[in-house]
């Protein structure tokens, strides 16, 4: 890899907290994968946001009696913080409210205005009489036509994933006043998609079979030979950026206009606050640009937001689009109308300072190809059985005897055996191992091996038996406890895309501070003589009784 690295990731609406589904689907598998590549040395710029326009926002704040202002300055900082909070390592987090969105989204929209890629057209669209207000997008639910799931919203079906219009609906109804919409004459600016369904089936059809992932280019496939439709990018509300234009009283940009342009403000923020030009991460083929999402938002980013660049035409594309399945909880849908979800925020206050044990579990059970389930159980044996069993007890037994035997200073190595120079061999191939994986977004793979180094590591102490050795023969136990300590620094420096809070903890064990990433493979990061500093574990265990006071406190909700 030699190119700059452009990462984005979905940006939630600021209109509640985010759960383990976000989690798992989009920001940590999108967190692993940079913090790899800066471990590699590369040019990374992770960007991400609040997501605070379009009628989500609307609704909660109509819900609420209050502003849409107010809700999405709550939630903004709730989410902001979550995501901190875990390690998500955004390089900037921004907000669609700010005014170089604002401009930057105007500015965009008008571009494709006065080169003429635009459409108007007037139609006649869902109005509820009752309140006074065109029904855009949330405001209309409805049966959906391909799958018939009854909530299916006038801009998508949540439960098929197709993109719609609100006409498209069976049985439509207002979601403001419940009572069936009438017809009204509104006129909005469209973007002819179908005008680009030549490119698009170069560009993916052609381009990226054999990258993209076959979830991914197998919805793209479906929607561009199903045929592709002007889509109207404005709407009758009055929370949004304004529509630049004279005759365009009352409109705003459609959200998911406004939301992936978002992607470009947050880059220029971080470009204004850090002396660059963002056109070196926008308009240079040098850039490989990555969308991580969740498998709902895949339509958007790879069909209507590439459309949008093309068209403006002096934007690069992605050049892939890793999107996840869902996650779900307990065998059942997340929701957050029925409170079935496991929140960030809440979580902390149960499990304080166990952030890698969460980014673990959901890691190993990421929604990578189809999707998946999340257990409380699952969660306790992957703490227990796993993380603490395997990897915590390796390093707590060698550091502990390290302290025991040489009062924590790394003994020097004699001569390795003929198996212990294999075992070297094999730890020397980890970091391009565990790096191909997370190269082709497989990230439970690549921590699998990554768990396995530390069965290796584990395996070795526990047959070579050094506790029982120290009787005999001193001497040799200063070969294994050396070669055994380096193969914690080796999982502290390989641990850090995956278990963050751990890696840093393990180091400052170690007192080392090394990042770079094929340092992992190495087993001379601790050089004899070096002294390490006091054994604290990595893990804990987790008893049953926590585990029922969660599926008790799921069960209430
Ligand atoms: N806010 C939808 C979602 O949270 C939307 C993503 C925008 S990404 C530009 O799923
Ligand atoms: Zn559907």
């Amino acid at each position: 890899m030699t190119k700059r690295h452009l990462i984005t990731t979905a940006l939630p609406y600021a209109n509640g907290p985010i759960h383990i589904g976000h989690l798992a689907g989009v920001y940590v598998p999108a967190d692993i994968y940079c913090r790899y590549l800066r471990a590699k040395g590369e040019e990374v710029l992770m960007v991400g946001g609040s997501d605070e326009h379009g009628v989500p926002i609307t609704i909660k704040a109509r819900n609420e009696n209050t502003t849409p202002q107010a809700i999405v300055d709550r939630y903004h900082e709730i989410i902001k913080k979550s995501f901190e909070e875990f390690g998500i390592s955004f390089d900037v987090y921004s907000r669609t409210t700010r005014p170089i969105h604002h401009k930057t989204a105007s500015d965009f929209f008008t571009k494709l205005y006065n080169d003429g890629k635009l459409i108007e057209k007037s139609s006649e669209q869902y109005y509820d009489e009752e309140v006074g207000e065109f029904l855009a997008d949330r405001y209309i639910t409805g049966t959906c036509p391909h799958c018939n799931y009854e909530k299916a919203y006038g801009d998508q079906c949540e439960a098929c994933g197709t993109s719609l219009n609100a006409t498209d609906l069976i049985a439509p109804k207002s979601a403001l006043s419940g009572n069936t919409p009438v017809m009204k004459e509104t006129h909005h600016w469209y973007l002819p998609l179908d005008q680009y369904e030549n490119w698009l089936k170069k560009w993916i059809l052609e381009g990226h079979k054999e990258d993209w992932k076959t979830n991914v280019y197998g919805q793209c496939k479906s929607w561009i030979e199903q045929g592709l439709q002007p889509r109207a990018v404005t709407r009758d509300l009055n929370w949004g950026v304004n529509v630049p234009l004279a005759d365009a009283e009352g409109k705003v940009l459609y959200v998911w206009f406004d939301a992936p342009i978002g992607y470009i403000s947050a880059t220029k923020e971080w470009c204004e606050q850090n002396g660059q030009n963002y056109e070196k991460w926008w308009k240079d083929e040098e850039t490989r640009m990555l969308h991580f999402i969740g498998k709902d938002n895949i339509v958007f980013h790879c069909i209507i937001f590439p459309v949008m660049l093309k068209a403006e035409g002096s934007f690069i594309v992605p050049e892939n689009v890793p999107a996840n399945e869902f996650l779900n909880l307990e065998n059942d849908k997340i929701s957050t109308s029925r409170n079935w979800a496991v929140w960030l925020h809440e979580y902390l206050e149960d499990f304080k300072d166990k952030q890698d044990v969460l980014r673990y579990t959901l890691t190993t059970i990421a929604p990578e190809t189809k999707d998946s389930d999340f257990t409380w159980a699952d969660f306790q044996a992957k703490n227990n059985n796993e993380l603490l069993a395997i990897f915590g007890n390796f390093v707590n037994r060698t550091v502990v005897l390290i302290h025991k035997y040489y009062e924590g200073i790394v003994p020097a190595a004699g001569e390795y055996t003929a198996e212990e120079k294999e075992l070297i061999g094999k730890i020397a191939e980890f970091p391009h191992t565990i790096g191909a994986s997370i190269e082709k977004y497989r990230f439970r793979e690549a921590l699998a091996e990554f768990m396995n180094l530390a069965r290796l590591g584990n395996k070795y102490l526990t047959d070579t038996e050094p506790w029982k050795v120290v009787k005999t023969d001193p001497e040799r136990v200063k070969t294994i406890l050396h070669l055994s300590l380096q193969i914690c620094a080796c999982l502290s420096v390989l641990g850090e895309p995956f278990l963050p809070f751990t890696s840093e903890k393990l180091q400052k064990i170690l007192n080392i501070d090394v990042h770079a990433w094929d340092e992992g493979g190495k087993i001379d990061l601790l050089k004899a003589g070096h002294k390490i500093n006091a054994a604290e574990y990595l893990f804990e265990k987790i008893e049953d009784g926590v585990i029922e006071g969660q599926v008790g406190k799921l069960k209430l909700s």
